[in-house]
């Protein structure tokens, strides 16, 4: 059976609190297995919704499940989209205090800023000529979810596609010369490689994964809006946050991203 507004708003709200309280829930679908990837989408709408009321301002969107490494990491095999908003933002450089926090995770992503709205599907040239900028990024995911596992794609969907912070690098906006599908990626904690990986772990090329975005997004009725920061998704499996480490995302061509972690007793 369909789920009523009230069953989607009183699902966004569960998830919702679970953010704000920092502590993990079942996974949605054991009390819904019918729940569809359009309703999940629903859910997540509505608690974005909860933030913009609480005065956050949308910033980008995320997509996720964009290489096979993390489709396998999490056993989730299609591309979903998630939305960023200004309090999710970290500054470059900047510490991440893990209270508040159920199970955070790390990876390595590459991020676009897009000039204008982008309405309706567009080939990757046309995606490339909408972006002004191109950044090395960090995203930090905390699924709301018990364990951080064994959810499907319209739970992680609902929970906003795991997000919880990002951290851009200096935007670049002569990046043409770049080979965007060629870039070295490695992701360091405390100077030590964790994973590297070439940039066409994700999609094929990164900027397959706007064109990726643009097609769910016309699928939903939406479009890109201009300015937005698009995070491609991970091009390596996430690793775990534990207090005191120094992260960092290397990209040739890029300048670095980094951010370290924290207790905040000890902050
Ligand atoms: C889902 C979010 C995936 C990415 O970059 O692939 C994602 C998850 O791993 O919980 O952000
Ligand atoms: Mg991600």
């Amino acid at each position: 059976m369909p789920l009523s507004h009230e069953q989607i708003t009183e699902l966004a709200g569960m998830l919702d609190l679970a953010v704000l309280q920092g502590k993990e829930i079942e996974r949605l679908t054991s009390n819904y297995p019918e729940l569809s990837l359009e309703e999940a989408y629903r859910i997540q709408d509505e608690g974005i919704c909860f933030r913009l009321k609480r005065r956050e301002l949308p910033v980008g969107l995320k997509m996720g499940l964009t290489s096979q490494a993390k489709r396998e990491q999490m056993g989730l095999h299609s591309p979903i989209y998630g939305v960023l908003t200004n309090h999710m933002q970290i500054q470059n450089g900047g510490r991440f205090a893990l209270e508040g926090s159920i199970h955070p995770k790390i990876e390595p992503e590459i991020a676009f800023r897009v000039a204008r709205e982008v309405r309706g599907r567009i080939s990757a040239e046309e995606a490339l000529e909408a972006c002004s900028s191109v950044c090395a990024a960090l995203e930090i995911l905390d699924s709301r979810f018990v364990g951080f596992r064994y959810f499907s794609l319209p739970d992680v969907v609902a929970d906003n596609c795991s997000s919880s912070r990002f951290v851009l690098g200096e935007e670049v906006r002569s990046f043409r010369h770049l080979e965007l599908d060629r870039l070295e990626m490695v992701l360091e904690v405390n100077g030590v490689p964790a994973h590297t990986t070439l940039s066409n772990a994700i999609s094929g090329n990164p900027i397959q994964s706007l064109v990726q975005l643009c097609e769910i997004l016309d699928s939903r009725g939406l479009s890109l809006p201009a300015g937005s920061i698009v995070l491609a998704g991970a091009a390596t499996p996430a690793v775990a946050l534990e207090s005191g480490m120094n992260v960092r995302l290397r990209i040739t061509g890029l300048p670095e991203a980094k951010l370290s972690i924290q207790s905040a007793q000890y902050g």
